[in-house]
């Protein structure tokens, strides 16, 4: 039987199409992937549409899965028409969207799975291999007339070391590049990866300890019993990322992409930093919760190899982060964090912060308790900000369709941008204050309600920080791609992966 899977975001990572064509192979499945990458997911246009469908139908597999966020729906959908316009091939789909939407899902397709998807597709293919009935695959739903058939789910998966490694094979994978569907090349690869090039991306774990408001974890952990935070063992981690290194020479470093990449015990960092400084020996880059930074955490990371991190601020506000986002970090624990990570800023030199805005629940004053917490931070660091999307299922999207703020059928999410924040002067302060001296951020914030005062913010930021230091970043941009295009070869991983992590610029 061969298996396609298609992704839809807009890098090549796609975890959740590797894992399952990983645990596919392994049951001895044929599988291939087409990976679907395109820029503020823009649509596919007519022929990009036709040329897939084609594509599929000159492979002829005998199942599709597609893998879908909630911002693919509207991509999604054409191509899966075209695609069922030329076969009828049985299709499913799964990945976050699903999850949380089965019954919209179910209107476009014959299944869904609901939850993690590496048994529950094992088991679909072998049912349609043997015609075998599909009703009762726990995770799987599909449809019969007007009824969903709904089987109990399957707990957490709880050892996660009894999957394989991702597929990292390439052999059978194709990306839509440049309108024509291609082997994946390390240039390609890197193209989708802009800031983090020739770094490859990871999950040491699955689920997070925390319950944020805003988050999916706060609609997935309850889709199951079992336990929801779950850890591969050292080795298993450690043993993928060699496998990654030797099959893709080119990597000069890793991006750990868990939710809670700092969580677990002591003894499993212990192992973790000493068989990755001796075996893998690259730099790498994680996430993490304010809650989770201690020294005793950052020190050996930072020795075996850490170099950014990525902590959520989300709000400077106490009532936000608290009461509306549930979030237990206080100011002062952010700022002992933000302490602690600069403590080893010769190692950690990529400090990056998330900010949230755009939310009804913010009062302009809790905005710039934001951007006075942003200006009270040690330099050098980069602000993310991003703009709130209610995901459906949520804590908040719940409350916010509670209190009239949105309908439950509200399709922003399948358009809006998160990166697309709205243009008002405290997101556009928010965004100076790594690259102005605090203290005049505080200045603007103080005179932000006066006309003068905001045409002096106005005539800084477009004047200065727009015209002449985007100039300058883009001379800079220019000059280091060109230097590690032409001599990458003599540079160490780690001032490669420095320098063009310090040209990304949100
Ligand atoms: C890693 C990650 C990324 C990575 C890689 C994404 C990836 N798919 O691998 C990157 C950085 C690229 C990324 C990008 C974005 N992300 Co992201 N990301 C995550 C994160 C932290 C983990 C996802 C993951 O890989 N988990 C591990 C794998 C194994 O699980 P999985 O992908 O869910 O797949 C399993 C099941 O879903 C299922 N499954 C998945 N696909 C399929 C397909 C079939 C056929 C079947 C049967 C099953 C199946 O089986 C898989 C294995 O068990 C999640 C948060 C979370 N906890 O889920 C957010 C999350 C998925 N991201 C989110 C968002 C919003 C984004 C962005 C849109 C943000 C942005 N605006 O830039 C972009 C996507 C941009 C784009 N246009 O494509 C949201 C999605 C919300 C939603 N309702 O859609 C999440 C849920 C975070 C949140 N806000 O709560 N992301
Ligand atoms: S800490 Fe991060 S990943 Fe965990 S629930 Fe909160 S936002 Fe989600």
């Amino acid at each position: 039987m061969k298996i396609l899977l298609i992704s839809f975001e807009n890098t090549l990572v796609c975890f959740g199409v590797r894992m399952i064509s990983a645990v596919l192979k392994r049951a001895g499945y044929e599988t291939h992937i087409l990976f679907l990458p395109r820029e503020f997911n823009d649509l596919e246009t007519d022929s990009d549409v036709m040329d897939i469908a084609q594509w599929v139908e000159d492979l002829k597999p005998d199942l599709i899965g597609i893998s879908l966020m909630s911002s693919h729906l509207k991509r999604v959908l054409p191509v899966h028409q075209a695609i069922r316009k030329n076969r009828d091939i049985p299709i499913i789909w799964g990945g976050i969207h699903p999850t949380i939407r089965p019954e919209e899902c179910l209107q476009y397709t014959d299944f869904v799975c609901v939850g993690e998807g590496e048994l529950p597709m094992r088991d679909l293919a072998q049912a349609l291999a043997e015609g075998k009935e599909i009703g009762a695959i726990p995770n799987i739903w599909s449809r019969s007339g007007e009824t969903i058939i709904k089987p109990e789910p399957r707990p957490w998966m709880e050892n996660l070391d009894d999957l394989p490694y991702a597929d990292h094979d390439p052999e059978h994978h194709r990306v839509r590049h440049q309108n024509r569907i291609q082997s994946i090349t390390p240039e390609i690869w890197n193209s989708y990866i802009p800031g983090f090039m020739d770094t490859h991306y990871v999950m040491s774990s699955r689920g997070c300890p925390h319950n944020c408001t805003y988050c999916c974890n706060s609609a997935l952990r309850s889709i199951t019993c079992g336990d929801y935070l779950r850890r591969r063992s050292p080795e298993h981690f450690v043993g993928e990322l060699v496998e990654i290194k030797e099959k893709i020479p080119s990597i000069r470093g890793f991006v750990f992409m868990d939710d809670s990449f700092f969580y677990g015990n002591a003894q499993w960092f212990t192992e973790f930093c000493a068989a990755y400084k001796s075996q893998v020996n690259l730099p790498f880059y994680c996430w993490a919760n304010p809650l989770a930074v201690t020294e005793s955490r950052i020190k050996p990371l930072a020795d075996a190899g850490m170099v950014g991190v990525h902590v959520g601020l989300e709000s400077g506000s106490e009532r936000v982060s608290g009461e509306v986002y549930k979030r237990k970090v206080s100011r002062t624990r952010f700022f002992e964090c933000m302490d602690i990570l600069h403590k080893y800023r010769r190692k950690i030199s990529d400090i990056r912060v998330d900010v949230i805005t755009d939310n009804p629940y913010e009062t302009e004053t809790d905005v710039a308790a934001t951007a006075e917490v942003l200006s009270r931070l040690k330099k050098p660091f980069f602000v993310g900000i991003v703009s709130l999307i209610f995901y459906p299922q949520t804590e908040l999207e719940t409350r916010a369709v509670r209190d009239g703020l949105i309908n439950s059928d509200d399709d922003e999410l399948y358009y809006r941008e998160f990166f697309h924040y709205r243009p008002t002067l405290l997101n556009r302060l928010m965004r100076a204050t790594p690259m102005t001296p605090g203290r005049l951020i505080r200045f603007f914030l103080g005179v932000r309600h006066t006309a003068w005062g905001r045409a002096l913010f106005y005539l800084y930021y477009f004047g200065y920080f727009i015209a002449i230091r985007r100039q300058i970043r883009d001379v800079r941009r220019k000059v280091t791609l060109f230097l590690f295009r032409k001599f990458g070869d003599r540079f160490k991983p780690d001032t490669v992966l420095k320098q063009r992590v310090a040209l990304i610029d949100f």
